[in-house]
């Protein structure tokens, strides 16, 4: 027999393809929603938040016009929604220029949350969602693993790199802001082009804080702030970024700074900019290494990749909002669609299927309202069952381990989720809607 040596990432590839993952996602992405207006009831965040002083987002007892169909889990998987870059770190032979995209990356998720002060669906015990894009040759899964605390366990994974991690958040109304901290390690593996000897990295962070201000004002959005420490633990390479706080004056607001070091403490290159629009990057060089943000308008055009020179470069630009109701981003938009070739391969608990989200989407909110209520009841009562008889509820698709690198515990995905949609073997599944 013939010896085939092939890249790590051409057998990620292969994995990717042999098991089916792109099938059911052939038809184009939607484009809008079936309502073309949002026409909830227009009743100011604080009017129903001053009585729930102290609570967290399970707790909330919000009307259900405070929602918008998403899915927590679906929420999550807008994190990969500027994955190229990914697919861009990995090309640079320089480790410490896969960092700067790494970090530009960890930053960019956050493009999504501007004007989005809405509350996702909390994810019921045993929902999962997938997600897979040919165009992208990527697949998300995730899966609700815990109910109390609330922890959705994700994995995504792609020819050249893997992106996984807990959601896993501290959330509580202060009476003034609504504030939600991430507990969860967040990871992503890179398989760069050019391996040499290094044929695959580690690289982990936590999320900076997220905060819903201006709910006196009534006007509210979400800010993003704190500082972010990044570890290649495969190399040494570390980043440290600063979100800052929105504050009193707005200057400054969406603003993100970081500076790339490699394992001897110096530090290489600067990256700066807003997380609401672009971020830029710089190589620190003998004349210094400052970087200036001016709010100049960008395109996607200007992007032209790393300059060794000391000018300074654009390395992400946030993409277009399209105008369409709840503010989705044009990602978030084709989370939730059915297409009929998909359905055909959902597991029965995927977000798409969950009855109150679909009705709340097709604008019907009493509907919305007495399904969330419905499905509520049945997963109590499930717990119920499950306690009389002793048990223990164990997640399907993960297994909580101690990360070798880190030595943190986290949800490694048990790979069977895309073997088992591709025959159609999803007997054994929760009945939770
Ligand atoms: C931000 C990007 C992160 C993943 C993440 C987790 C929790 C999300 C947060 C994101 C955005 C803001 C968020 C939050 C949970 C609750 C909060 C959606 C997606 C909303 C705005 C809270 C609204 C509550 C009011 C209606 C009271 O990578």
């Amino acid at each position: 027999s013939r010896v085939v040596i092939s890249s790590p990432q051409v057998e990620k590839k292969n994995e990717l393809l042999n098991e089916g993952s792109f099938v059911g996602y052939e038809d184009p992405v939607r484009t809008k929603l079936p309502m073309d207006e949002d026409n909830r009831p227009k009743v100011g965040l604080w009017s129903v938040l001053k009585s729930m002083v102290g609570q967290d987002l399970t707790k909330l007892t919000l009307p259900v016009s405070f929602n918008e169909p998403t899915s927590l889990l679906q929420r999550v998987s807008e994190d990969i929604e500027y994955c190229h870059i990914l697919d861009q770190a990995a090309t640079f032979e320089d480790s410490s220029l896969r960092m700067l995209y790494v970090a530009v990356f960890t930053a960019s998720m956050y493009a999504s949350t501007t004007n989005r002060v809405s509350k996702p669906f909390n994810p019921l015990l045993g929902e999962t969602f997938e997600y897979a894009r040919t165009d992208g040759q990527y697949r998300f899964f995730t899966e609700q693993v815990s109910h109390h605390p609330p922890i959705s366990a994700t994995w995504t994974e792609s020819p050249k790199w893997d992106f996984f991690g807990e959601c896993n958040v501290d959330s509580s109304f202060n009476g003034r802001t609504f504030a939600v901290q991430h507990l969860g390690l967040w990871y992503i593996k890179i398989r760069p082009d050019r391996n040499n000897g290094v044929s695959e990295e580690t690289y982990s962070w936590k999320k900076p804080n997220n905060t819903v201000i201006g709910i006196l004002m009534g006007k509210p959005q979400v800010d993003n702030s704190g500082d972010v420490k990044i570890t290649n633990h495969t190399t040494g390479d570390y980043c440290m970024l600063h979100y800052k706080a929105h504050g009193w004056t707005s200057a400054g607001a969406y603003e993100v700074r970081g500076e790339i070091y490699n394992k001897n403490n110096e530090k290489l290159w600067v990256l700066g900019g807003h997380w609401n629009d672009s971020i830029y990057g710089k190589k620190v060089t003998s004349k210094g290494g400052e970087l200036t943000l001016d709010r100049i308008k960008t395109t996607n055009s200007a992007m032209g990749g790393p300059k060794l020179d000391g000018s300074k470069f654009l390395i992400w630009k946030s993409n277009e909002r399209p105008s369409v109701p709840f503010n989705l981003t044009s990602f978030a938009l084709t989370l939730n669609a059915l297409p009929p070739h998909l359905l055909a391969y959902l597991a029965p608990t995927d977000s798409r299927l969950r009855p109150d989200q679909r009705a709340m989407e097709n604008g019907d909110y009493d509907k919305a309202a007495s399904e969330k209520h419905r499905v509520e009841v049945k997963q109590r009562i499930a717990k119920k069952e499950r306690e009389q008889r002793g048990e223990e509820h164990k997640p399907k698709w993960f297994i909580q381990e101690e990360h070798p690198l880190t030595k943190g515990i986290y949800w490694r995905f048990n790979g069977e989720y895309w073997t088992k949609r591709k025959n159609h073997d999803f007997k054994d599944c929760l009945d939770i809607y």
